[in-house]
């Protein structure tokens, strides 16, 4: 464990500033809000926060639409609040991590309004082209591809009478890394919140980072029979993802954090958004970039079994090599695990993540097993969902796992004094919170099984430990975290199926003391009880 960095020996907390603490009563978090709730995370041991975007923006893609790199919007406070969130949490050894978009910036961005206006250096900061002219002499986008938020990638920009290029939002235009001043504008953001004091950042949309130079190429049609032809997934995206000359951008940003690094000799964490198979995550690696695995954030209930979950984390142990893995269950993009799972999997889940090598990223409210929210077509705030229409929305919008944090139970559940929280609360809020799961009647609960797995895994066998498969079948996932130089040895078990299951754990000792279980097993084990390996029974979402 000695001659691991911070980074490998912490678990990460995903905050998502509008839905944490509001200080100021206007319904929406803050970073004095964050502030006022550290004690949340020395209490459940996580040592390093991430923060999305709180930088100036219209908040049209809340905040990943960003109108100044550079400081911190109103909503959110000021950047003195900034510095006092740094040193709060420095002094609390808590690391800061902070959400880096180098993608697009805002349409209200300066450089976009001079670019629209082409006043020089500003003309080719962003991705412009003339289009095509169709049959009938309309205007049409140079070519088919599409934005991940549906339609066209290209918008029309009448002022400077071309089109620009924008995988998600109209609102948020690429910037444009063919251009040198582009990559050198972007270092020194990176530059101006390291000097700040940050501790990491979170690389927005990697995937999405570059595009092919040469615009009259179409993306190749992914689909067969009846599909809306305007959805991303209708394409296959070789010119707009994961584009080879992307790679070396990476690179250029890891440069930045290694001159911080070798200032002052403290490691910078840099963990990259990417929706990628376990060979191109390697790629990102040897580019200097840590990938997030999502694989755990792709799984819905149907593929879940422990075969599949073997699968995964040994196909990420077999290929990582000398990197160092990065496993995560959701965001703020995904639907939250209960609904994914259902409530009975929340507790063996989190078991699961903090049991594994490797780093955690913990999504807010996930500690408490907090539900998505239901709201209507008329009500959705989340561009995404309100692209889809009332048909779809469902299934795309990210408001429901964006609901506010769960305190106490007081009125919004203590996230706010306004009478109107911008997202409601999850009506589930009177039992489901902070305050509620942390009383000390004895009785475990989702926030107590928590706190227990954060102080185990910082144990070496967790931290550093080997792993080796026991039992993995339809129900059950199994395996062993040992490390040979204490003697440590901890035999993780899960159930994840959807029946009961009576397995044979015996293999050197017959039996074994529980060290932890969650809630549902807690019905039957206890901490310290001695169990037989040789017949242990476990029920759908016991973990031990
Ligand atoms: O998400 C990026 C994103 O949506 C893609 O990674 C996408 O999932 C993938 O390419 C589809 O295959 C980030 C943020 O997490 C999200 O909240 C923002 O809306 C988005 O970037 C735009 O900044």
């Amino acid at each position: 464990p000695e001659s691991l960095q911070w980074w490998q020996k912490t678990i990460v907390y995903q905050i998502y500033p509008r839905s944490f603490q509001d200080s100021s009563g206007n319904g929406v978090g803050d970073i004095p809000g964050i502030i006022s709730r550290l004690d949340h995370f020395t209490y459940l041991g996580v040592g390093a926060i991430w923060l999305s975007p709180f930088y100036p923006s219209p908040q049209l893609d809340f905040g990943y639409d960003i109108s100044d790199f550079c400081d911190v919007d109103p909503l959110f406070g000021t950047l003195q609040d900034f510095d006092n969130l740094v040193k709060e949490c420095h002094d609390r050894d808590i690391k800061v991590i902070v959400d880096f978009v180098p993608g697009h910036s805002s349409h209200l961005h300066p450089w976009f309004q001079k670019s629209v206006r082409r006043e020089e250096p500003y003309t080719d900061y962003y991705v412009w082209h003339d289009g095509k002219t169709g049959d009938n002499g309309e205007r049409l986008p140079p070519n088919n591809w599409l934005s991940v938020f549906g339609g066209s990638s290209w918008a029309w920009n009448e002022e400077r009478g071309q089109f620009y290029f924008r995988p998600f939002l109209p609102e948020q235009p690429k910037l444009n890394y063919r251009n040198p001043r582009v990559v050198e504008e972007m270092k020194n953001v990176l530059r101006f919140w390291m000097s700040r004091g940050v501790d990491g950042v979170r690389v927005d949309a990697v995937s999405e980072i570059m595009e092919s130079a040469d615009k009259s190429q179409d993306e190749p049609c992914n689909m067969k029979g009846d599909y809306p032809q305007d959805q991303y997934e209708y394409l296959n995206h070789i010119h707009t993802s994961m584009h080879p000359e992307g790679f070396p951008l990476i690179r250029g940003w890891r440069d930045v954090m290694d001159e911080y690094e070798k200032k002052d000799g403290k490691s910078r964490f840099m963990v990259i958004e990417i929706y990628a198979p376990a060979k191109s995550r390697n790629v990102y690696r040897e580019f200097g970039g840590n990938p997030f695995n999502m694989d755990l954030v792709d799984l819905e209930r149907s593929g879940l079994s422990g075969q599949s979950l073997k699968s995964l984390i040994e196909e990420e142990y077999s290929n990582i090599g000398g990197g160092w893995p990065t496993f995560v269950l959701g965001n703020h993009d995904r639907n939250r695990l209960t609904f994914r799972f259902g409530r009975e999997f929340a507790d063996v889940l989190n078991m699961l993540l903090l049991t594994l090598k490797g780093t955690p990223t913990t999504y807010y409210g996930e500690e408490l097993a907090m539900s998505n929210i239901e709201v209507s077509f008329e009500d959705t705030q989340d561009p995404f969902g309100k692209n889809m229409g009332p048909e779809r929305y469902e299934l795309f919008s990210r408001d429901p796992c964006r609901s506010p944090m769960q305190w106490d139970n007081t009125r919004h559940a203590g996230f706010t004094k306004s009478d109107h929280p911008w997202l409601p609360v999850h009506p589930d809020y009177a039992n489901c919170n902070v305050k509620t799961q942390t009383k000390s009647d004895g009785s475990s609960t989702s926030l107590t099984l928590y706190k227990a797995l954060a102080t185990l895994r910082q144990k070496p066998a967790f931290l550093c430990g080997g792993i080796e498969f026991a039992i993995c079948n339809k129900e059950v996932f199994s395996y062993i975290r040992e490390d040979k130089t204490s003697g440590e040895r901890y035999l993780v078990a899960l159930n994840v199926g959807k029946v009961p299951a009576l397995s044979d754990f015996s293999g050197s000792p017959v039996n074994a003391t529980v060290e932890i279980c969650t809630c549902s097993a807690s019905k039957r084990l206890t901490t310290g009880q001695t169990v037989s390996l040789q017949g242990l029974t476990l029920n759908p979402g016991d973990g031990v």
